[in-house]
C-alpha cells in the first residue's frame, strides 16, 4: 500500500528497496523500443483563426493579466527545456520502464470514461507498457494518477512551473497522463487552473469557453455533470443542433509544449502518438498584501523559481539592481527619520522652556567663550622675538622697530 500510495514509510524504506529491485529486473529483462510509433498519426490541420494563443515564456504578470485574468487560453513555449525530464534525463517509454517498470498503477482500459464498456484495472508500469503501448490491441490509458507522489524519482525530473506561484502553491495537484496514440478524453471541464505540460509525443485538443456551456449538452446527473454528452469528433446534430454553433479553439501541443487552461473551460484531447503529459491543478487565493509583494516581486523577476540558465543571469542582474534600489530607499528613509526626530524634539524643548530660556543660553555661552580668551602675559624674549615675528612678519624694519620699542619700555624679564 505505501509503495502505491507513495507514502514514506520508515524514512522511505519501501522506496530504497524498491530501487533495487527496479535495478536488478531491469538487468534480467531488456527494454523493447516503443519509440517508432511517436509519429504514428495523422496531424489535423488547424485554422488560424481558431488556433490557441501561442507566447514564448511570459513573464508572470502578463501572463497574470493577459491570459489568466482574462480566462484565456493559451500555449506557452521555452518554458520547460530545461527540466530533467526533457534535457539531463530525457524521458521515453525506455526510462519510464527502468524507473518505474515494476511499479503497480492504476490504468483506464477502453476509449472513453464515458462510454459502458469502460474500466480501470491495476497493473505494472511494464505490463501496461508490453499490452497497450507496444503491442495495443486495445486502449488503455495511465490517466490521471499521481505517479510523482508515488515515485519521488520522477518528480525530481520535472518541476513546478512558476505561474503556480500566483495560487496557493501547497495545493498544486500533479498528475500523469501517459498512454498510446488514440487516448481520447472526452469533452469536460475542472474546477481549478489547469497546465497540461507535454514531456513527449503529441496530442490534439479543442477547448471550449464557459460561456457556451448550453450548446455543450453537459450530462444531467451530478457525476457528469462536467462532461459534454456530444462526442466532439463525430457529433450527433440531431440531438445536439446548437453544438455546431459553439465557437473553439483549437491546438496541437507538442513536446516541451505547457497548456494554459482557465477554470471551467471545456476540453476534449486525443493523443496523437505515444504521449507523456504532466498536468498540474491549483486553485488561485490570494490576499491583498500577497497581491502587493507579488507586484514588486514579479514585476522585477519575471521567472524566479523556474528559468533557464540564460534568463538566471539577467534576472540575478535584476535582482541586484532591485536590492541596491531598496538599500538606498531605507537609508534615504532613516536619514529622513533621524532629521525629523531631531527637529521635534528641539520644537519641544523650545515649547517646554520658552524663548527666554534660549537667550539665557545663549548669553551663558558667549560669556563662557570670552572667559576663555587668553590673558596677556609678560613677554619674554623668545615671546617678544615671537610675537614681534607674527607682528610684523610682513615688514622686518617695522618689527625690529616694535621689539626695540617692548625692550625699552621694560617688557623684557630676562
Ligand atoms: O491529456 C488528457 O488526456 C486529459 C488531460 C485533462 O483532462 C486535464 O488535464 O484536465
Amino acid at each position: 500500500m505505501g509503495l502505491l500510495m507513495g507514502a514514506p514509510v520508515c524514512g522511505n524504506i519501501l522506496h530504497e528497496v524498491v530501487t533495487v529491485l527496479q535495478k536488478k529486473w531491469t538487468e534480467n529483462h531488456p527494454v523493447v523500443d516503443a519509440e517508432q510509433d511517436l509519429n504514428k498519426s495523422q496531424i489535423p490541420d488547424i485554422l488560424p483563426c481558431n488556433a490557441v494563443p501561442v507566447v514564448s515564456c511570459p513573464s508572470i504578470l502578463s501572463f497574470q493579466s493577459e491570459f489568466m485574468n482574462k480566462q484565456r487560453a493559451v500555449v506557452i513555449k521555452d518554458s520547460m527545456d530545461f527540466w530533467p525530464a526533457l534535457s539531463t534525463r530525457k524521458w521515453s517509454v525506455n526510462y519510464l520502464r527502468r524507473i518505474a517498470g515494476c511499479r503497480t498503477v492504476p490504468v483506464e482500459i477502453g476509449s472513453k470514461y464515458t462510454e459502458e464498456s469502460w474500466s480501470q484495472s491495476l497493473m505494472t508500469v511494464n505490463d501496461f507498457i508490453d499490452k497497450y503501448i507496444v503491442n495495443a490491441t486495445s486502449v488503455g490509458y495511465l490517466a490521471q494518477h499521481q505517479l510523482f507522489d508515488q515515485i519521488p524519482q520522477l518528480q525530481d525530473d520535472v518541476l513546478v512551473p512558476t505561474y503556480c506561484c500566483l495560487g496557493e502553491s501547497e495545493d498544486v495537484d500533479m498528475n500523469a497522463w501517459f498512454g498510446p496514440c488514440g487516448t481520447v478524453s472526452p469533452l469536460h471541464h475542472d474546477p481549478k487552473h489547469n497546465f497540461l505540460a507535454q514531456v513527449f509525443g503529441r496530442k490534439y485538443i479543442r477547448l471550449y469557453a464557459e460561456e457556451h456551456s448550453a450548446k455543450l449538452y453537459p450530462h444531467n446527473g451530478a457525476l457528469l455533470s462536467n462532461t459534454s454528452q456530444v462526442d466532439v469528433e463525430n457529433p450527433n446534430l440531431e440531438r445536439f443542433p446548437h453544438f455546431s454553433d459553439a465557437p473553439f479553439l483549437e491546438c496541437i501541443l507538442e513536446e516541451g509544449d505547457m497548456l494554459y487552461m482557465p477554470p471551467k473551460m471545456w476540453h476534449f484531447i486525443r493523443s496523437l502518438s505515444i504521449s507523456f503529459s504532466f498536468g498540474l491543478t491549483w486553485l488561485e487565493v490570494r490576499k491583498p498584501i500577497q497581491e502587493f509583494f507579488m507586484f514588486l516581486i514579479i514585476e522585477n523577476i519575471p521567472e524566479v523559481f523556474t528559468v533557464s540558465p540564460q534568463q538566471e543571469i539577467r534576472n540575478n542582474a535584476k535582482i541586484l539592481f532591485i536590492i541596491i534600489i531598496v538599500l538606498f530607499l531605507i537609508s534615504l528613509l532613516l536619514l529622513i527619520i533621524t532629521k525629523v526626530v531631531k527637529w521635534i524634539s528641539r520644537k519641544r524643548v523650545l515649547e517646554r522652556k520658552g524663548f527666554g530660556w534660549v537667550k539665557k543660553q545663549t548669553r551663558r555661552v558667549e560669556r563662557r567663550e570670552k572667559e576663555k580668551t587668553p590673558v596677556k602675559r609678560p613677554l619674554s624674549r623668545t615671546n617678544i622675538v615671537q610675537s614681534g615675528f607674527n607682528q610684523y612678519k610682513d615688514s622686518p624694519r617695522a618689527s625690529i622697530a616694535s621689539i626695540c620699542e617692548d625692550a625699552s619700555a621694560g617688557r623684557v624679564l630676562d
